[in-house]
This record gives structure tokens, C-alpha cells and sequence, in this order.
């Protein structure tokens, strides 16, 4: 029942995989030169992000039709900085960032991108791969299998790129999750939480008492601070050593550390202690990744911190964690969130996150890798 999964390089659902190894093995003759067909009353349209209208309108295509929760009361709203960032990582390709247009008045209704990236699976060597995200169909063209035609296209300019291998997240469960993880929320504004439905208040509990059980220190523990460009090499030291203990995790190159953690306002926050000699010895980074609230007479959006990648050595992880809560409440912050992956089990309960309603399912297309936890998960997607 998956008409178009079950044609692609993906294992089937009930199969059980003992072996690492890519599905198939393909060579550029193999690889169609010309783009995928649309339906006759749309175009490609590849976007040049650096163009601020054609950001604008990636902006726009996802702000009024990207991901909702299942109870369509909040939808992701990426900010145009935040998009720019993560499509521009070192090495992206501008032909990666396609879009689908109406052909006569050129509003974009589709969107798929892939960046760069090389991720270890099972400690076997660096795969070059493509994260695939934000894939986007308008909400009037839903179910006219679209998204198979944007995912063909991005496969086939990818592939032609000599890379074969994608990772990529999403809700839904399609042929087949590597790892089944799920998200963790912890309060910073539970009652704006409340009062826009993202939360509820417990049997017997008082909106006051909600609210003292969710305060955090008003100062951090620990002298953290941005993480600065001259932090960069002993930063990537901390982080390879630290992302090689998972069995799913990518890996960075110093131009990569300072792109992805370098402090962007209102899009990444990265913050870290140093030791005698200057190293980094603890890193806390999350992004900023707003909701839009539907239909809410009061609020409009609601303000989530979303965790990046975190390494304590020289302090308890929990202590790490409470001092991030410190920083994204002091930065208005809502709600941080985060995933069940890496040690996240350790502070998740004590630090009172509490589980969501929702999973997100990791997958890799064109590697079979044997079914794995979400504590062996070392992969962050935006
Ligand atoms: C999804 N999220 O199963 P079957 S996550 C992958 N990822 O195919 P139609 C998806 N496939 O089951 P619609 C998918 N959602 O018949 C649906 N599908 O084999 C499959 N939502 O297509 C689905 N963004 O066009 C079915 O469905 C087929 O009009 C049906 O479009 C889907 O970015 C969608 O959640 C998601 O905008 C575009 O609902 C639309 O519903 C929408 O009839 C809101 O499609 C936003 C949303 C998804 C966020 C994400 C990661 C995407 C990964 C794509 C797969 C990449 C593979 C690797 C490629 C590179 C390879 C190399 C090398
Ligand atoms: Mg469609």
C-alpha cells in the first residue's frame, strides 16, 4: 500500500536487517539528464535563496503550509534567516533548492531541498549523503501524488552530484525508520502554553503551582558563554569525540562547526565553558524554530527552542541542560524542546520535560542498517 515507497530503495516494513550496505548500486549512465515531468500547469523553479524574493516566497509556501501538529493547532514557522541558514551549510548547491511554480502567475506551491552532509552508520566509514528537508506541497494540491514527482527530482539531482545515499526525518511512518524517537517538551511559559492549548493543566494542580514548578534559576550555574570563532578547533574536537560514541551520527568539519553553531540571532544559540588553556570542555546549542498558533484570538506564536547538539565533560549533562532552560527562558523562550536521542534520557525527567504526542521517524534512503534505538541516534535534523 505504499504505491510509490515500494518502488524505491528503502526496506520494507516488516523486514529485519542484520547488515549494513547501501540497497542498490547505481552509476551516473544510469541517472536520467532530463527533469522529472510535471502536470502541464506547473514548472521547476530553482530557487537562488540568496535573492530575498525567492526566499520569501520558500517563506511563504512554508509559513501557510508546512508541518502541524495532529490537531492542526500549530504549524512550523521557519524564519526567512533560519531557512537561509539551513540551506547554505559549506558545499550546498544552489540546484538543491528546487521549487514548483504555477506557470502562469509563478506562485511557488512546492519545495524540496538537500544539503550536504557525511554521516557515519554504524561506525562504518563516512557515507557522503544529502539531508533531505523541507518538502512542501500546497494545501489545495494535496493527494495528487506531487510529492513523489519532488522527491524523484531532488533523488535525480542528487544523483547526479555522484551521491547516493539520503537521511531525512518526518512524522509519518513510511518504509522503514531506521529509529522511532519522540519528543520531549519542557515548559518555560506554561501559561501562555496552557492558554494557547499546547499544554494542560494536571488534575488537582493550580494554574499558580503550574507555574512554580516550572521555574528555572534566573542565572546559570556555570560561566557559559557564545561560542566564539576562535573556539572552533578545540569545539570540533569535542564534538567529533563526542558524536562517534552513536551508532547514527553525522560529522563536521571545522567550517561545518562554525556554520552550524556559530550564534545567529533568533535562529542558533550555542553557548560554552572553557577550561585553563581555553578549550571547549562543555558546548549547549538549540535552535529557534517558532510555531505559528492557528486561529488563537490572543497569541499568535508561540516561541519554541529546539535542542541542537550538547557535550558535557567537565559537568554533570543534567547541569548542561539547566543552564540552557536558564538562557532560552531569558530569551523569551516558550517551551524547549527536545528528542529522546543521545544520553537525553538522563536529564529529560529530572529537568520535568515532558513527553509529547508525536514521533519522528529517521530514515535513510538507499542503506539498509539494522533497526536501531533512539538512544544510539546522534543526528539532529532542522
Ligand atoms: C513525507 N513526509 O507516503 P506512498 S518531512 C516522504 N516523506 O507515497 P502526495 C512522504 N514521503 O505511501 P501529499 C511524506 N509524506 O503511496 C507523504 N509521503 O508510497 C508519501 N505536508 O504523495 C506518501 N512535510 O503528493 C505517498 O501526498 C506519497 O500531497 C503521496 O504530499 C505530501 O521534509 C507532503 O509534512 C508531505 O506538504 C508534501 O502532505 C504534503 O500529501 C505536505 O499525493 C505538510 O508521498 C508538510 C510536511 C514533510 C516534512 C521532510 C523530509 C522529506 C523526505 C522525503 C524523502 C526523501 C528521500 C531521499 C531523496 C534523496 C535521495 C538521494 C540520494
Ligand atoms: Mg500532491
Amino acid at each position: 500500500n505504499h504505491a510509490f515507497w515500494d518502488t524505491q530503495p528503502v526496506p520494507k516494513l516488516d523486514q529485519v536487517i542484520e547488515k549494513n550496505g547501501p540497497i542498490e548500486t547505481k552509476t551516473l549512465d544510469d541517472v536520467r539528464k532530463e527533469p522529472l515531468s510535471l502536470p502541464p500547469q506547473f514548472e521547476w523553479s530553482t530557487i537562488d535563496v540568496n535573492d530575498h524574493a525567492q526566499l520569501m516566497d520558500v517563506y511563504t509556501l512554508l509559513n501557510e503550509n508546512y508541518v502541524e501538529d495532529d490537531d492542526n493547532m500549530f504549524r512550523f514557522d521557519y524564519s526567512v534567516a533560519f531557512l537561509k541558514w539551513a540551506l547554505q551549510p559549506p558545499g550546498y548547491l544552489k540546484q538543491w533548492h528546487i521549487g514548483v511554480r504555477v506557470k502562469d502567475n509563478k506562485k511557488m506551491v512546492g519545495f524540496i531541498s538537500a544539503i550536504p552532509a557525511t554521516v557515519v552508520v554504524d561506525k562504518t566509514e563516512n557515507i557522503k549523503m544529502v539531508e533531505i528537508n523541507f518538502l512542501c506541497v500546497h494545501k489545495k494540491l494535496r493527494e495528487k501524488r506531487l510529492a513523489p514527482v519532488l522527491i524523484k527530482e531532488i533523488t535525480r539531482l542528487v544523483n547526479l552530484e555522484n551521491i547516493w545515499q539520503a537521511a531525512y526525518t518526518a512524522g509519518i511512518v513510511l518504509p522503514k525508520p531506521v529509529a522511532t524517537c519522540r519528543y520531549y517538551h519542557r515548559s518555560l511559559n506554561p501559561k501562555k502554553l496552557v492558554e494557547v492549548g499546547f499544554s494542560q493543566i494536571p488534575a488537582n494542580i493550580t494554574m499558580s503551582l503550574l507555574i512554580k514548578l516550572h521555574k528555572v534559576p534566573e542565572a546559570t550555574k556555570h560561566a557559559f558563554r557564545p561560542l566564539e570563532k576562535k573556539d572552533v578547533p578545540s569545539a570540533t574536537l569535542l564534538v567529533q569525540k563526542y558524536l562517534s560514541k552513536y551508532s547514527l551520527a553525522p560529522t563536521f568539519d571545522e567550517h561545518e562547526i562554525w556554520h552550524w553553531f556559530a550564534p545567529l540571532k533568533n535562529v542558533m544559540d550555542c553557548q560554552v565553558l572553557t577550561d585553563a588553556q581555553g578549550n571547549v570542555t562543555d558546548l549547549f546549542s538549540f535552535y529557534t524554530l517558532p510555531s505559528s498558533i492557528i486561529n488563537h484570538p490572543k497569541h499568535k506564536n508561540l516561541k519554541a527552542a529546539f535542542s541542537f547538539y550538547n557535550v558535557a565533560t567537565s559537568i554533570p549533562v543534567a547541569e548542561l541542560m539547566q543552564d540552557a532552560l536558564t538562557v532560552a527562558k531569558n530569551n523569551e523562550f516558550d517551551v524547549f524542546n527536545c528528542l529522546d536521542i543521545f544520553e537525553n534520557n538522563q536529564f529529560i525527567k529530572d529537568l520535568k520535560f515532558a513527553p509529547g504526542d508525536g514521533n519522528l521517524q529517521y530514515y535513510l534512503y538507499n542503506y539498509s542498517t539494522p533497526t536501531k534505538k533512539s538512544a544510539d541516534i546522534g543526528l539532529v535534523l532542522l
